[in-house]
Parts: C-alpha cells; sequence; structure tokens
C-alpha cells in the first residue's frame, strides 16, 4: 500500500479493502493522466462514448441504468443515534441496525473491481472554510466527475498531514463481479438495496447501490450539505444550498448575494446572469452550495465548496443560459443526453434540432419517437473555471463578503416578484415558510404547494427546528452585519395565464432594487408580507411591460395571503415542538398584519 502519513486514514482504508474486498487498491492523485487512463478505460469497456472533438473536445457521455436516474430521497437516512436529533424532515433508522443492514450488502461488494481512494478537498484547499473527505468507490466514473467537482489529489493529503480530521465517504455501485462475469456499462443494485446513508455523530458517510449524481459523487449533497449542515450547527458557520454571485453596479460597487431556490427555479441560471440593465456586471461564484463563516470584521464570508457545474441539461440553451453553454462545451462529462449522428450530445429545449440519434436509453431515437430523447434529470458535469463570468474570487480561501440573502420559489399566484423582509427574524421566517408548486418532474397530487425550507427540505441533516434555530442564532452573532433579507418569485401569471415576468437577465432589475434598498437610495412600500416596491421604485426602462401587468406583478393580496396562513401553521405543526418561538412570534405578527 502507498505510504500514508494519516494513520486514521490508513487504517480506514486497510479496513474497507478488508471488507468490500476489491481486485485492487488505487489512489487517486488527480492528474490530467489518471482521468484520460479512467476514460481511455471505460472507452475500451463501452461504459462511455467519446464525442465528436469539434463540437465538445475531450468530452464523454454516459448513459445510466434506466433505474438509477436521480436521487433517492425515500433511501436516503439520516442516523443520528437520537430519532428526535434528525427529525420529521429525515428518514431515520438506528445507526447500528442500519450499519448491521449495509456491513452485510458491503462485504464482498467490490469483487472483481478496482477500489478507488479519492482524497478531496470541498472548497479551496487549505481554506479556514474547507474541509477534507476521503471517497472510497468501486465506480471509475465517480472518480472522474469528482475531478471535475472537487479538488482532488495529493495536495489535499499534504492538507491532511499526520492528524488532520477528514471525512470518510464509502460507496459502492453494489454489483461485485464473478470470475470471467462480463461488468455492466452502468453497474448499480436494485431500488431495495440502495441507501444513502449519514451518521452525522461520526461525520459519517455510506452510500451503497446507486452510480448517480447526489447518491455517488459524496462531496456534493451528502458532505457539502447533509453532514456539513449538522458540522455547521456544532462549530457555528452555516452549510446552505444556495447560489453564490458577485454583482458589480455601474459606480464598481460589489454586491455578493447567496440565493436559495427549491430545484426546477433556475439557479444556475441566476448564478451566471446576464445583466440587461446598462453597467451592470454579474459574476458567478457557485451554484448550488454556500459554506459560511463570520470574519473577523463580523462580516459572513463565503466560499463555493465545490469546483464544478452538476447541471440539469434539459433547459439549458443559447437563449436561456449562455454562459453554461460556453462552459459545458469543453472538457465535460454528460449524463443520459442524446448521441446525435454526428457524436454531438443534443437534450429537449436546447434550441437546436436533433434529427436523429440514440436516446439515453441507448434506443434509436427522432423527435418523431413520442418519447423524451435525454432522461429530464440528465445532466453536464463541467469545471467552474470554464464559465465564461467567472469571478476572479471564487476560489478565493477567504471567501466573499454576503450582503444580501434571497430566498424564492416557483409561484403562478399569490406571491409578489420581491418582497424585502422587516428585520433578520422576519427574513428567517419568509426562508422557513419558502414554498413551491410542484414541477412536472415532480408531481405531487396531494399537495398545491410543497413547503421547502430554505431549499433544504432533502438536505438538511437534523430536526427542521432546531435549523431554524441555528439562522436565528447567526442573526443575533451577525447583528447590525447581517445580511438584508429578501424573497422573490420570477413565476407569477395573470389570470389568463401568461406569464407576467420575462425572468432570465432581467432580474437583475430586481437585484439591482436590492443593491439601492442597501445603499438607502430606494424605496419599498409596507405591506403585510414585508417591503415591496412600488412600479417607480423599480428600473423598468426598456422593458414593454404594460401598467397592469406590473401592479399584478407586485400586488400583494391579503385574502389571498390570509388564506395561506392554515397551511403555514399545519407544515409549522408537522415539525413539532421543536420550531423556535421566534418563529411562532413571526408568524403571529404576519396574521395581525394581514388582519388589521
Ligand atoms: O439527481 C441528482 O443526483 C442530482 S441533484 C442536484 C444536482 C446538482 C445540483 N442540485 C441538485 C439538487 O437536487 O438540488
Ligand atoms: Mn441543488
Amino acid at each position: 500500500m502507498k505510504q500514508i502519513k494519516n494513520v486514521k486514514l490508513s487504517q480506514w482504508v486497510a479496513e474497507i479493502e478488508k471488507l468490500c474486498k476489491p481486485e485492487s487498491v488505487y489512489w487517486c492523485n488527480g492528474s490530467d493522466q489518471e482521468y484520460q487512463q479512467l476514460m481511455d478505460s471505460m472507452l475500451a469497456s463501452g461504459a462511455t462514448v467519446l464525442l465528436n472533438e469539434k463540437k465538445h473536445p475531450n468530452s464523454y457521455l454516459f448513459r445510466s441504468d434506466p433505474s438509477d436516474v436521480a436521487r433517492v430521497e425515500d433511501r436516503t437516512y439520516i442516523a443520528s443515534v437520537n430519532q428526535d436529533d434528525a427529525g420529521p424532515n429525515n428518514n431515520w433508522i438506528d445507526p447500528r441496525e442500519l450499519k448491521t443492514v449495509m456491513t452485510k450488502l458491503y462485504e464482498g461488494c467490490m469483487r472483481g473491481r478496482t477500489m478507488y481512494v479519492i482524497p478531496f478537498s470541498m472548497g479551496p484547499i487549505g481554506s479556514p472554510i474547507s474541509k477534507i473527505g476521503i471517497e472510497i468507490t468501486d465506480s471509475p466514473y465517480v472518480v472522474v466527475n469528482m475531478h471535475i467537482m472537487t479538488r482532488v489529489g495529493q495536495a489535499v493529503l499534504e492538507t491532511l498531514g499526520e492528524k488532520g480530521e477528514f471525512i470518510p465517504c464509502l460507496h459502492s455501485v453494489g454489483a461485485p463481479l464473478q470470475k470471467g462475469e462480463q461488468d455492466s456499462s452502468w453497474p448499480c443494485a436494485p431500488i431495495e438495496q440502495k441507501y444513502i446513508s449519514h451518521f452525522p455523530e461520526e461525520n459519517l458517510i455510506w452510500s451503497y447501490g446507486s452510480g448517480y449524481g447526489g447518491n455517488a459523487l459524496l462531496g456534493k449533497k451528502c458532505l457539502a450539505l447533509r453532514i456539513a449542515s449538522v458540522m455547521a450547527k456544532r462549530e457555528g458557520w452555516m452549510a446552505e444550498h444556495m447560489l453564490i454571485l458577485r454583482l458589480t453596479n455601474p459606480q464598481g460597487r460589489r454586491f455578493h448575494i447567496a440565493a436559495a431556490f427549491p430545484s426546477a427555479c433556475g439557479k444556475t441560471n441566476l448564478a451566471m446572469m446576464k445583466p440587461t440593465i446598462a453597467g451592470w456586471k454579474c459574476e458567478t461564484i457557485g451554484d448550488d452550495i454556500a459554506w459560511m463563516k463570520i470574519g473577523q470584521d463580523g462580516r459572513l464570508y463565503a466560499i463555493n465548496p465545490e469546483a464544478g457545474f452538476f447541471g440539469v441539461a434539459p433547459g439549458t440553451s443559447y437563449a436561456s443560459n449562455p454562459q453554461a453553454m460556453e462552459t459545458l462545451k469543453t472538457n465535460s462529462i454528460f449524463t443520459n443526453c442524446v448521441l446525435c449522428d454526428d457524436r454531438d450530445v443534443w437534450w429537449e429545449d436546447m434550441g437546436v434540432e436533433c434529427r436523429h440519434g440514440i436516446d439515453w436509453k441507448g434506443r434509436e431515437w427522432t423527435p418523431a419517437s413520442g418519447e423524451k430523447g435525454a432522461h429530464p434529470n440528465a445532466r453536464f458535469t463541467s469545471p467552474a473555471r470554464q464559465c465564461p463570468v467567472i469571478c476572479p474570487d471564487w476560489d478565493n480561501p477567504a471567501g466573499v463578503p454576503i450582503d444580501i440573502f434571497i430566498f424564492g420559489g416557483r409561484r403562478t399566484s399569490v406571491v409578489p416578484l420581491v418582497t424585502e423582509s422587516y428585520d433578520w427574524d422576519h427574513g428567517v421566517y419568509m426562508g422557513a415558510t419558502a414554498a413551491s408548486e410542484p414541477t412536472a418532474a415532480a408531481l405531487d397530487v396531494k399537495s398545491r404547494l410543497r413547503y421547502d425550507p430554505f431549499a433544504m427540505l432533502p438536505f438538511c441533516g437534523y430536526h427542521m427546528g432546531d435549523y431554524w434555530q441555528h439562522w436565528l442564532d447567526m442573526g443575533d452573532k451577525l447583528g447590525k452585519k447581517a445580511p438584508r433579507i429578501f424573497y422573490v418569485n420570477w413565476f407569477r401569471k395573470s389570470p389568463e395565464g401568461k406569464w407576467l415576468w420575462p425572468g432570465f437577465g432581467e432580474n437583475s432589475r430586481v437585484l439591482k432594487w436590492m443593491c439601492e434598498r442597501l445603499e438607502g437610495r430606494a424605496n419599498g412600500a409596507e405591506t403585510p408580507i414585508g417591503l415591496v416596491p412600488k412600479p417607480e421604485n423599480l428600473d423598468l426602462d426598456g422593458m414593454s411591460l404594460n401598467d397592469e401587468d406590473v401592479k399584478m406583478l407586485l400586488e400583494v393580496d391579503r385574502k389571498a395571503w390570509a388564506q395561506e396562513l392554515p397551511d403555514i401553521e399545519a407544515f409549522m405543526k408537522k415539525l413539532g415542538s421543536k420550531v423556535p418561538k421566534r418563529i411562532h412570534l413571526q408568524f403571529e405578527k404576519q396574521q395581525k398584519r394581514l388582519t388589521a
């Protein structure tokens, strides 16, 4: 075995090797040569396809097993010692019971495969906000994705040193190979054997049976959100499901914004937005996760713990997100997209045509096939540094100081374009009661609205009530230096079903209002739900919106808002007695303002 200075690490790797019984063990160094060798061997085995060098240099397409296409929330567990610590927002199993079941599954599960050991850093190596993880996996697809999504290699082991702490992340596709058995191009286990497990007291992750996305790239949702959220609570910092961007006004003043939206609300698009207002510039820092710590000056500093984007391909086009299209041109991994006859990739709503190709299930496909060519959760994995508007400080170990928090959801009615909270506690209440109408991709016929507090429902590694208290505590620590809090809704429709707001680059007008609020240069009207701009407070120059539509966009209908209160109350009741008193108080204040 390679000489490893960290005793805890070498013991853990030896223990896992003994349990999983791989054919060989390989320590990843993160080099380009290593990436190429892995891709070459997956090309040779038929697990991947090399794309047209002229269209997508150094890029590859993978097709997953049709049963392994997305995160599996009902197979995702928070195995805290006490059930109450996981809360009603998580699936809980006793950690001893879960370890017994999973240890049996892990026994010999890597037979016939290589066991890869990936030392990775979430965040710039050596940053005081960063954390080191070690993922053990038997999936070369996971290794190449981790190369893009995290910082992998020897420098991580150097930083770890002899006694440094790391987060052990064990992953297996759960498909041991018998002698002479032909491997599948996407090995995985059946759904009832899939487990995405978190042991928060031990900072430990065990994943079994899936090779896809958040289930397998364990630095992302498992470490950077579920485990990190628990560590952040314990250690007094924040791990949030937020994009980070820098907005610079024509006078050169910079504003750093962190924004949380549930899936399918355009987080990546906002992170890479092209402002339509003259003189304003937007630069991307991250599109999915923010880790934030209070700095020496008492302000909140954020880093993007990731090094790449794992973006949803369908819907990404030069019209919706030109910066993402440029980012994914080269050195990218595509999963579950259409392979066109010219070995280009294609997906629905890409803004170009593909007349004939192979669909994500490997079948011949044409637009007349009657089925989608790409899976709705098809993905591109691309290096963040390739984004044309990546911020020069995106990998600054010190992070960037956050000025503004934004929460939001997809609401076709009731919720105005933008609202500012009256104070921190009111902003936390806004985040806590954030809700979205389910999209076609995640249709929940039973509920008209899905409450997704802080867009963290699937990612908070502990009780949601305790998490809300953590937000209140952070506000107390930040005091006057706390970021201002806003709520947005880009998705309001007229009663006839027409979108009232064009979104995309025009969202810069809403961000401009927020920045001007911070500078004390813009007004907002007091309403029962917070401060809402009057039409004249927003820069709408050059837009062709009619006055009626603008009025509707900014309207606060007291009656409709009052009708939402019982749903909010029922949602809070489900979370039980850990909902902080200060959140109940905000509910009562809102109720009073609505009925006054
Ligand atoms: O389906 C998956 O495993 C990916 S989920 C994902 C990926 C990138 C960013 N966000 C998400 C999410 O579910 O929030
Ligand atoms: Mn996400």
